[in-house]
Order: structure tokens, then sequence, then C-alpha cells
């Protein structure tokens, strides 16, 4: 079996070790780092979220499987996150209250910082007085807010309220991602950019750096 469908199988069948073995060995034989995300980890996580839609694998299988994956992301990493690229502009990052999915906002973050932004990572369930503290502390241009639950999605328009009550519009810029999160949506609760996956967020951004 080719290496990356060996990858997409271990992932779904939550086998760490061996995710993290054929990753290495996949960038060994000289596959590009963006190939081995793409239709390796991203399409054994995709796979999985099928399987567990369709309630033929349970949350503790999926756990395995973004175990797995964050144990493969790990090698891939340092080729996305190319040391001594100048800062571009400050980030500030996080998955909105309520949401603990955070494999997504990662990739978001090692993608920018690789394209030379400075991101602060906030982590998950953050809740929107946190994000906005946090960006003028840092005195970041952007937050990037990441939501994977239908439920969750209110509380990016939560933090844009809170960004214009502040007074803050036009100086932190917020952009919003993930997988149920639109265009459409971002327009309407006023959100100044979308990305649907972390290398459109890089472009976004640095459109709007002027890069
Ligand atoms: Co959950 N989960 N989960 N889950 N989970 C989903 C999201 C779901 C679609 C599965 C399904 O039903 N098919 C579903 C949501 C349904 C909905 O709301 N419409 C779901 C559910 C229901 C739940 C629970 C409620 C289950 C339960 O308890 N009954 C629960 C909620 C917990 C909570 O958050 N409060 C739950 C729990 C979990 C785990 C903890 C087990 C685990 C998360 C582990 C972790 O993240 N550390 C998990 C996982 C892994 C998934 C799936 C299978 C995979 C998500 C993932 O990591 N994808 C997911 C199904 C799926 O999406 N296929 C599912 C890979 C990742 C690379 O993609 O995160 O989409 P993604 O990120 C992309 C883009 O979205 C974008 O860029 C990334 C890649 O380029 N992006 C941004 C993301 N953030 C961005 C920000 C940006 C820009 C782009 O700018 C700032």
């Amino acid at each position: 079996m080719e290496i990356l469908a060996s990858i997409v199988q271990s992932l779904e069948e939550g086998d760490e070790e061996t995710v993290s073995e054929l990753t290495r060995e996949a960038l060994g034989q000289g596959l590009k780092a963006r190939d081995i995300l793409d239709k390796g980890l991203i399409a054994g996580m995709n796979a999985v979220g099928v399987k567990f839609r369709e309630h033929e694998v349970f949350l503790p299988d999926v756990l395995l499987s973004a175990k797995a994956m964050n144990a493969g992301m790990k090698h891939l990493k340092p080729h996305f996150a190319k040391e001594g690229v100048p800062n571009i502009g400050k980030v500030v990052l996080g998955t909105v209250h309520g949401d603990l999915h955070d494999i997504g906002k990662n990739l978001v973050s090692i993608m920018l910082k690789g394209a030379g932004f400075d991101v602060v990572d906030l982590g998950k369930d953050i809740i929107p007085e946190a994000f906005v503290d946090a960006a003028v502390r840092e005195e970041a241009g952007f937050l990037g807010l990441s939501a994977l639950l239908t439920t969750t999605m209110p509380v990016m328009k939560d933090v844009v309220d809170l960004v214009k009550k502040r007074g803050l519009s036009g100086k932190l810029r917020v952009i919003v991602g993930g997988a149920p999160v639109s265009e459409d949506y971002a327009r309407q609760i006023g959100a100044d950019l979308y990305a649907f996956d972390a290398a459109s967020a890089v472009d976004r951004l640095k459109a709007a750096v002027g890069r």
C-alpha cells in the first residue's frame, strides 16, 4: 500500500506510533509536508469524522485518532514553520468558548508562523473577554477565532461585538474559520475576514498586511 494510504488507515485506527513512524518515513522518501498533511493526516481525520457522524466509531476512537494526528503533525511542523522569517504581523488566536476542537486551530498557528506572523495562541475554550484583553495586551493587529461546532459559532459574534464595544474596530481585525463557518456567516456577524483553511488564512492575512 502506498505510504499516504497507510497513514490514512493508521490514523483511522488511532495508531499513534505508526502514524508517527509513517509520517517520518514519508518525509524521508521526499514527499512534500503539504501532501502528507492533506492526503494523509487530514484525509484520515475526515474519514474518522464521517464514521463518527454515522456512529461507526465513538468519542474515545476519535480522541485516539486526534492524538495520532498530533503525533504526525509534530514531524511536519518544522517544515511549515521556517525559522528566521521576518515578523509581518501579530495574531492572537484561539478556539472559542465551549469548543474543545483545536487541531485545525493548531494548523492555522503553524502555517501563520511559517509565513512570518507572530502568533499568540491562547488555546481552546476561550471567552470573548480573554480574546480581546489578550489582543490589547499583545498589541495585536488580528484576532483569529476558530469554531468547529454549530453551537459555538455564535461566540464568534460575541467577540466581534466586544471588539466594537471597546472601540477597537479597524485597529483590531477579526478573522474567523472552522468547518461550519462560511464567508456568508463571517459577513453576517461583522467579522473582517474569513478563511476556509489554514493556507487561505495565511493568504488572507498576508493580503491584509499588504504582502
Ligand atoms: Co468533534 N465534532 N465533537 N471532536 N470532531 C466534529 C466537529 C463533528 C463535525 C463530527 C460529526 O458529527 N461528524 C461534530 C460537530 C457537529 C456540528 O456542530 N455541526 C462534532 C461533535 C458533535 C463533537 C461533540 C459535541 C461530541 C459529543 O461529545 N457528543 C464533542 C464536543 C466537545 C466540545 O468541543 N465541547 C466533540 C469532541 C471531539 C473530540 C474532543 C473527541 C475531538 C477533538 C480533539 C481536538 O481537537 N483536540 C473531536 C474531533 C477530532 C472531531 C472531528 C472528527 C475532526 C476535527 C478535526 O480535527 N479535523 C470532527 C469531524 C470533521 O471535522 N471531519 C468533529 C481536522 C482539522 C485539520 O480540520 O478542524 O476543520 P478543521 O480545521 C480546518 C478548517 O476548518 C480551518 O483550517 C483547518 C485546516 O486547514 N480552520 C480555520 C479551523 N479553524 C480556523 C481558523 C481560521 C481559519 C481557518 O482563522 C482564524
